[in-house]
């Protein structure tokens, strides 16, 4: 059963700098991918709405992070794609600055959702997510999106090796194939967001003080 919080996802604001995000109250799961890797249409397909995160084929236009409410404390981000070639570089810069700013500081962020298109999975920008993420100790879930694009072997084959890369760099995440056009992976994901977002056994203070 998904919860239905997902269903009532709404968008809240967009910040492109770190003085506009909303309060750090909550917890907040991000997603993070290069631009058309599938970020988009991996948040709608868990919140089951078709237009809640727009989608688009012409990548790298926007810098924004876009926050989604599921309710008062729990929101879903959408991080600015990377990897596009066309951006300046002192556009790129300064997405690396909020990244890393954004990654580094906000206290209320529960984990990281790294989308990368199953058949282009590793990118270096990918792997300075990673290496944000790990700076912190900040549980990390890998979507290897797309997954239609390829058949069953080819597949698990590309689930393996990027979980081995991983663990072979000494970063400790969860790897899944997820397809947002067939609906694949949709339950294992909301698994792992369920337990950043509304698991409390954990005795994590939840900024109620
Ligand atoms: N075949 C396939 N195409 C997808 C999938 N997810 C996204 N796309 C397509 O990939 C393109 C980029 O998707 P989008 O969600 O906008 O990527 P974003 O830039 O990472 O937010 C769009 O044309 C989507 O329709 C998927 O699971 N399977
Ligand atoms: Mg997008």
């Amino acid at each position: 059963m998904i919860n239905p919080a997902y269903h009532q996802a709404e968008f809240l604001i967009s910040a492109a700098t770190l003085k506009g995000l909303p309060p750090e109250q909550g917890r907040e799961v991000a997603f993070a991918g290069r631009s058309n890797a599938g970020k988009s249409s991996a948040i709608n397909t868990l919140c089951r709405q078709r237009a809640l995160a727009r989608t688009s084929k012409t990548p790298g236009r926007t810098q924004l992070i876009n926050f989604f409410a599921l309710d008062d404390t729990r929101r879903l981000v959408d991080l600015p794609g990377y990897g596009y070639a066309k951006v300046p570089e002192a556009m790129r810069r300064r997405w690396g600055q909020l990244m890393s700013a954004y990654l580094a500081q906000r206290a209320c962020l529960r984990g990281l959702v790294l989308v990368m298109d199953i058949r282009h999975p590793l990118t270096p920008h990918d792997w300075q997510m990673i290496g944000w993420a790990h700076a912190r100790q900040l549980p990390l879930h890998v979507l290897l999106t797309k997954s239609d694009k390829l058949k069953r072997g080819p597949m698990m084959d590309t689930v393996r090796r990027v979980a081995r890369a991983l663990g072979d760099d000494g970063v400790t995440a969860t790897v899944q194939p997820f397809s947002a056009l067939k609906k694949q992976g949709v339950e294992d994901v909301h698994g792992v967001l369920d337990c950043w977002l509304f698991d409390d056994t954990d005795g994590a203070a939840d900024g109620g003080g």
